[in-house]
């Protein structure tokens, strides 16, 4: 089959399953009882008061042991931990006191986590937010996330409890599947996707890209496009901070330059998920962080990105790299990669996305996949660790020193 030909098929075909990956995830209620189902174990507290106290009785409307978990000391520095076995998108929490006392926690603090080590506070209204807890030991209190948030744990961090009593928890989450497939960066690998056969130039009048990353590397390229005529995108960490680059289009002689830069946040090489979207009509661009919007207009005269025939995600293809000037790969893990409606990272997981010439290794749920065509050498084995899902452990985003 003749080269172009084979790639307008591929490229066909992964529209198809991207727009049904889209509408299976979008129609399902999220409310499900996480906690609940869990073993004792999964629940632990920052003390216990005594036996029967114990983290693993903490569930809503239980009464086993003594009907709830209570810690020794009265102090701001007390929690209880809730282990979801594996990222959950939650979107709900409810709390209840222990059952048949004066004991009950009447405000609290709620931390997340992917890893159980590095806790974010869970905000409303841009602050760290206080939710109001109980007034008794039965009644329970339900309080819907403004925004969801995925975690695989979730900490209850009393501030006040009750006057008669001691401080007190039954909890339950609530909650859904969390479905995504992580792409783990190790700085070598680069993700290259295809857009049309390399005699067809594409002209784009709109762009919508969406991606979720997490790092601890202050550096590198998160995703980068660029044209024959000059054009290009590129959306990289510098310093930790977000910058994009954009340009439609300058001319030959230097009047019109189309060169246009925008930064946002910073701090972002915290480990934490990050979600950026870029969204473009024309010059118009609403570039989010982190669901804080900054509205621009590119520079220049030009309203198409005039790009090649790939764009590529953690760094630039070695193709690229003499005009683009040894900028650092990016190390750490994507996911929910959505260019122009294409679901990337479910496409990778499907192996339909050229990694031809780039090493490329992901994890999905507990179904490790890797998609590289070239041998395999040992440094595979530790790059499989990044970015772990479900089951869990430590995470390394970094390559470990060589001995
Ligand atoms: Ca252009």
């Amino acid at each position: 089959m003749p080269l172009g030909l084979r790639l307008t098929f591929v490229f066909l075909f992964l529209c198809g399953i991207s727009n049904i990956d889209l509408a299976s995830t979008a129609s399902r209620k999220c409310e499900d009882s996480l906690a609940t189902p869990l073993p004792y174990s999964s629940f632990t507290g920052s003390s216990v008061y005594a036996t029967g106290y114990g983290a693993g009785y903490a569930k809503l409307n239980r009464r086993g042991g003594s009907g709830g978990w209570s810690p020794v000391d009265a102090d701001r520095y007390q929690w209880l931990q809730v282990d979801l076995g594996s990222r959950k998108k939650v979107t709900a929490v409810a709390t209840q006191g222990r059952y048949s006392s004066s004991d009950w926690t009447s405000r609290y603090r709620l931390l997340y986590s992917d890893t159980g080590e590095n806790w974010r506070p869970f905000l409303q209204d841009g602050n760290i937010w206080t939710f109001e807890g109980n007034a008794d030991s039965e009644g329970v209190t339900r309080h819907q996330l403004q925004r969801a948030v995925v975690a695989r744990y979730v900490r209850f961090v009393p501030l006040q409890w009750s006057q008669e009593g001691r401080m007190a928890l039954r909890v339950e989450v609530y909650g859904c599947a969390y479905w995504s497939d992580v792409v783990s960066f190790d700085g070598q690998g680069v993700i290259s996707y295809r857009l049309s056969s390399k005699t067809k130039k594409i002209k784009f009048l709109t762009d919508a890209i969406s991606l979720k990353f997490r790092t601890s590397a202050g550096h590198g390229v998160l995703l980068h496009g660029e044209g024959q005529q000059g054009d290009y995108i590129s959306l990289e960490l510098q310093r930790a901070r977000l910058v994009l680059s954009i340009n439609l289009g300058s001319n030959q002689y230097g009047s019109i330059q189309g060169h246009t830069a925008v930064t946002s946040g910073s701090l972002l090489d915290d480990d934490h998920w990050h979600s950026v979207l870029i969204q473009r009509y024309r010059r118009n661009v609403n570039l989010t962080l982190d669901h804080h919007t900054q509205a621009f207009r590119t520079n220049g005269e030009f309203d198409h990105l005039d790009l090649d025939y790939e764009i590529s995600f953690g760094g630039v293809p070695a193709s690229n790299k003499p005009s683009s000037g040894g900028r650092d790969n990016f190390v750490g893990c994507m996911e929910g990669i959505v260019y122009n409606g294409d679901n990337i990272t479910s496409l990778i997981r499907r192996k339909k996305v050229d990694t031809s010439s780039f090493e490329l290794r992901l994890r999905a749920g507990t179904r490790a996949v890797q998609a590289k065509s070239g041998p395999s050498d040992p440094s595979d084995v530790r790059a499989q660790q990044s970015c772990p899902e479900g089951g869990g452990g430590s995470v390394a985003l970094r390559q470990p020193a060589q001995p």
